[in-house]
């Protein structure tokens, strides 16, 4: 037997965390694990991933490995196995059909972060953007109102905090994220070892809420009423920083007077959370420094752009943002790394020298589009699985099922959405490819190594576009570029003195080795330069100036707000075909309060009906005291096909627009439940 090798690598998935991975490696065989010298898994991944990675995602038989073509009726499973010539052909006779007919509009490119590591993520893109496809707008499905509303307020909203500065933190707010699932190294060392005191903002005594000092709960969708209400008990203690608002931000004038309105007790009515409570966070979190974490959970609201608008002006308010220990995140982006995603998306040069794309389509309406031949003669789902994340569930099945719609579907897995397909192509996985990571979290920059070969003739989604271009006479040298030169053009670029030789080696890089300080140079990308607490482009849009003071309706009658997100034990609908990772997840469950539960005369383990707007659902009812009255919790992340029902909880979902970014509001579905 030959000696094990240690490689290592990086996870990609749609997490936080970024981890870094080590590979024992001999005669070809791997297993997987945290990196121990990486500062952020110390030795350790996430549960879900150590099953996943050492079990379904390197189980041949359960990957696809090779090329397929539908070969009996839509959505029954029958396809038989193809070359990949033959199927890059049939989908490029199909495509160019389409666009001859109708135009290249009609072809719809639907994908998101099944990996997010930055070539297989983004060079596809290229290809698109040749073809002239309409894109279903990627961030729709999970944070484009929180994007919007923080290029309102800040003109960014991917330049966060460096989580180093939390070593100068005396307070971190977590708003609407809940790490211990989304994030589990933040919520295991991050936080706890920055010593700062922590507030969380969840509806849910989620773990990360049962290890904060101060746990403020409110009702989903009233965060706006207790940001205004911070903000009142800051202006009203003499904690507002009046120099910088008068030096860095516009629109304050217009914002107190909703302000001064919106007093603790206005506002525990309305959040349910009591008066005390509100003045000690707020208080807490205005003498700083602190720091503040935007989640994702927060903004899938019908209202969550205005929520993610006044909660962001705490910081500036309380001076907490240009100074170490100090500043907000919702995302870092890989420009903060100096990596150039433009050109990695489109291989050219500035964005003047391409043809304007087609307006692209929300994935809240994605259905309806795919549902009506006119607009939609063909679909490309690469590195999502529609089937299960999207709203709609019923409907898009039988928009999917449509004859005269041409599917193509890309992943490492047969999902629902490849069973759909009219061909099916091979994915390979982050095991099986170079690449680079740029974690959403961390300002870091890390190297994916190929460390074994792909199943059979799974190929990477840069390979996969490569050869469809080719296919389809594209000649664009852009459409060409062979992975190895696109990751030495992006590290050149970023200038960090490292090639991909030695970010292998060294696993992850720090670029800066102090901890930025965000706006430290108070540059603000807005029209007024200034940070816009009142916002004439919000105003421009029909929408209001200032964030206002405003909740959503409690739920009438018997309803229940139904709140579905991240699960422990898939990421996304990643790993729901793990066997470990279903056995623990165990069969779909709703839970209430206790006293919600015995009001409703429904006992815990009952099967019930759920009901929502666009469908129903059985599930098997738990009581949970984490959870408030009036409010339902059921993880996403569940595979339609391995459950009973053939549904997840998308089948409930109708798609609700929030008020920003044509993005999803899933977590304002309401519901009724009743025993079967
Ligand atoms: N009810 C409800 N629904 C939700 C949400 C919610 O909170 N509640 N959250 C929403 C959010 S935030 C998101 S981001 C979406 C996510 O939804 P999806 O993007 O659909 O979920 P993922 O599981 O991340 O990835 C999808 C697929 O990508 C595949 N994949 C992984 N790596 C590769 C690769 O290298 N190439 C290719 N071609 N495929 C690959 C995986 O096998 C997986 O099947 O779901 C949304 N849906
Ligand atoms: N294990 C695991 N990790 C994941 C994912 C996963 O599916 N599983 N998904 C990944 C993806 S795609 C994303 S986008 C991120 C998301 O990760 P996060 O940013 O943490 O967001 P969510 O998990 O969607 O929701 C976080 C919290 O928001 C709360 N919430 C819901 N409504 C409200 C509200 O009205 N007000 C407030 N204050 N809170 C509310 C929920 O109760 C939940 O606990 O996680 C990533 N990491
Ligand atoms: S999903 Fe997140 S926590 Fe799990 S291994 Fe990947 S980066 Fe780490
Ligand atoms: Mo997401």
């Amino acid at each position: 037997m030959s000696a094990i090798e240690v490689l290592r690598t990086t996870c990609p998935r749609d997490c936080y965390d970024a981890c870094g991975i080590e590979v024992l490696r001999r005669d070809g065989q791997i297993r997987v694990r945290g990196d121990r010298e990486h500062p952020v898994s110390r030795g350790k991944l996430c549960r879900k991933c150590t099953a996943a990675y050492n079990g379904v995602l390197l189980d041949p038989d359960a990957r696809l490995t090779e090329p397929l073509r539908r070969s009996g009726p839509k959505g029954a499973g029958a396809f038989t196995p193809v070359s990949w010539d033959e199927a890059l052909g049939a989908i490029a006779e199909r495509l160019h059909a389409v666009a001859a007919a109708q135009g290249p509009q009609a072809i719809l490119n639907a994908h998101y972060t099944g990996t997010l590591s930055l070539l297989a993520y983004a060079f596809p893109l290229r290809f698109f953007a040749r073809l002239g496809a309409t894109e279903v707008d990627p961030d729709t499905v999970c944070n484009n109102a929180g994007h919007v509303a923080l290029r309102y307020v800040y003109g960014d909203s991917v330049d966060g905090f460096d989580p180093r500065t939390a070593r100068d933190s005396e307070c971190i707010l977590v708003w609407g994220a809940n790490p211990a699932v989304s994030a589990p190294h933040q919520h295991e060392h991050w936080l706890p070892e920055s010593g700062a005191t922590l507030i969380v903002v969840d509806p849910i005594r989620t773990e990360t809420a049962r290890a904060a000092h101060i746990h403020l709960q409110p009702f989903p969708g009233t965060d706006a009423a207790l940001a205004f209400a911070l903000l009142h008990v800051a202006h009203r203690d003499g904690l507002v920083d009046e120099a910088y608002l008068a030096a860095h931000a516009v629109g304050w004038d217009e914002l107190l007077p909703h302000v001064q309105a919106a007093t603790p007790d206005w506002a525990a009515a309305l959040t349910g959370i009591d008066v005390a409570a509100i003045e000690r966070a707020a208080r807490v979190y205005a003498a700083g420094p602190s720091l503040l974490w935007i989640g994702q959970g927060l903004q899938r609201q019908p209202l969550g752009g205005n929520v993610v608008r006044a909660v962001a002006a705490l910081p500036p308010a309380t001076g907490n943002l240009g100074r170490p220990g100090t500043g907000f995140l919702y995302l870092n982006g890989a420009a903060s790394r100096r990596i150039d995603e433009d050109w990695l998306a489109s291989g050219a040069g500035p964005a003047g020298d391409r043809p304007a794309p087609p307006p692209p389509v929300s994935h809240m309406d994605l259905a309806e589009v795919l549902a009506d031949p006119a607009r939609a003669g063909a679909l490309v789902a690469w590195n999502i699985n529609i089937a299960a994340s999207n709203p709609q569930q019923a409907q898009l099945r039988t928009a999917l099922s449509r004859d005269d719609l041409f599917t193509v579907a890309i992943d490492l897995f047969a999902t629902d959405t490849t069973d759909l397909a009219d061909v099916v192509l091979p994915a390979a996985g982050f095991l099986e490819f170079d690449d680079i990571v740029a974690s959403y979290f961390h300002r870091s920059l890390s190297a994916q190594q190929r460390v074994v070969d792909p199943p059979g003739q799974a190929l990477p989604n840069t390979e996969i576009f490569r050869r469809l271009a080719a296919a389809m006479g594209f000649d664009d040298p852009a459409l060409r570029e062979p992975d190895d030169v696109v990751i030495a053009t992006l590290l050149e670029r970023a200038g960090h003195g490292v090639d991909f030789a030695q970010l292998c080696e060294a696993g992850t890089i720090w670029p800066n080795d102090e901890p930025e300080v965000q706006f430290a140079g108070a540059a603000f990308p807005t029209a007024s330069g200034r940070i816009e607490l009142a916002s004439a482009a919000a105003q421009a849009d029909g929408l209001p100036r200032t964030p206002l003071p405003i909740v959503d309706a409690r739920p009438a009658g018997d309803a229940l707000r139904l709140l579905t997100p991240a699960s422990e034990w898939t990421l996304n609908d990643s790993y729901a075909n793990d066997i470990k990772v279903a056995r623990q997840m165990g069969p779909p469950t709703i839970s209430l309060h206790p006293d919600e539960a015995a009001a409703r005369g429904l006992a815990a383990g009952a099967l019930v009906t759920v009901t929502g707007p666009a469908g129903a659902l059985p599930l098997t009812l738990a009581t949970d005291d984490g959870v408030p009255r009036g409010v339902a919790y059921a993880p996403k992340g569940r595979w339609p096909k391995r459950e009973a029902s053939g549904a997840n909880v998308n089948v409930l979902n109708a798609g609700e627009k929030a008020d920003m970014g044509q993005s999803t509001a899933v977590h304002g579905t309401l519901i009724t439940i009743a025993p079967v």
